[in-house]
């Protein structure tokens, strides 16, 4: 039988990886996010209308996200998988110095709008024993400068995997929190409002994770046989390390 996934802030990075290696194998997928123009171009890349279906909507809307979800056709209603992979990061500056709404769109985005489309589809995710891959991060289980709201939002979405897991006990619903660092894509330029001298001095001679990477990690644990469960995966590019504690002193 042919599994679904949906994946949401598929038009680039994880998201537009993810679906083309499940697309790969043989699995259908709806691919959401809120540029239109390259949804459609995904869904066309990916085999058209048979294979993928593309959902434009703002995820940091609740009864934006149901609506969505309603108007999917029947042959892309059930659901196997959610790959809550939308998120974002907005600056990399001290609190002291940031945006608040800066704060409150990774707020919106990276909690709220991930807790409404779970909530959302939880029923047909256990209709179905299907499973629940959140994109953490690094940052859920390392503080670092710049991090603040960023790393809260992401140890948000690590405790509510493990959390819902509790509850999702005996349903058959897998559930598992991705952690990746370093990874090269259009997050950072996000992040740093587009800054592409950031973005290279970043990735230089850092040999960074790239999307597909990520992709293989979640096709890998969401393939698992149907006894095993990930609970989290932190993954890391070769590079990258930790350093020692910071100490201010007189
Ligand atoms: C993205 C990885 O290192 O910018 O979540 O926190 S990092």
């Amino acid at each position: 039988m042919t599994k679904t996934a949906l994946i949401t802030g598929a038009t680039s990075g994880f998201g537009a990886a993810t679906a083309r290696r499940f697309v790969k194998e043989g699995w259908k997928v709806i691919v959401t996010g809120r540029r239109a123009e390259r949804l459609d171009a995904l869904v066309d890349e990916l085999g058209g209308a048979s294979v993928a279906h593309a959902l434009c909507f703002d995820i940091q809307d609740a009864d934006v996200t149901r609506n969505a979800i309603d108007s999917l056709p029947a042959d892309f209603a059930e659901i196997d998988l959610l790959v809550n992979n939308a998120g974002l990061a907005l600056g990399t500056g001290p609190a002291q110095e940031c945006n608040l709404s800066d704060w409150m769109t990774m707020i919106d985005t990276n909690t709220k709008g991930l807790v409404a489309i779970t909530r959302i589809l939880l029923d047909k995710l256990i209709e179905r024993k299907g499973a629940i891959v959140n994109l953490a991060s690094i940052a859920s289980n390392w503080p670092y400068p710049g991090g603040n709201v960023y790393g809260a939002t992401k140890a948000f979405v690590q405790q509510f995997s493990l959390g819902i897991r509790c509850d999702l006990a005996g349903t058959g619903v897998r559930v598992t929190s991705i952690e990746p660092g370093l990874c090269e894509s259009e997050f950072t330029l996000v992040r740093t409002g587009g800054n592409k001298e950031a973005y290279d001095k970043l990735y230089s001679g850092a040999d960074p994770i790239q999307p597909e990477d990520i992709a293989e990690s979640i096709f890998w644990v969401a393939n698992l046989p149907a006894h095993v469960n990930v609970n989290s995966l932190e993954v890391m590019p070769v590079s990258q390390s930790w350093s020692p504690f910071a100490i201010h002193r007189k």
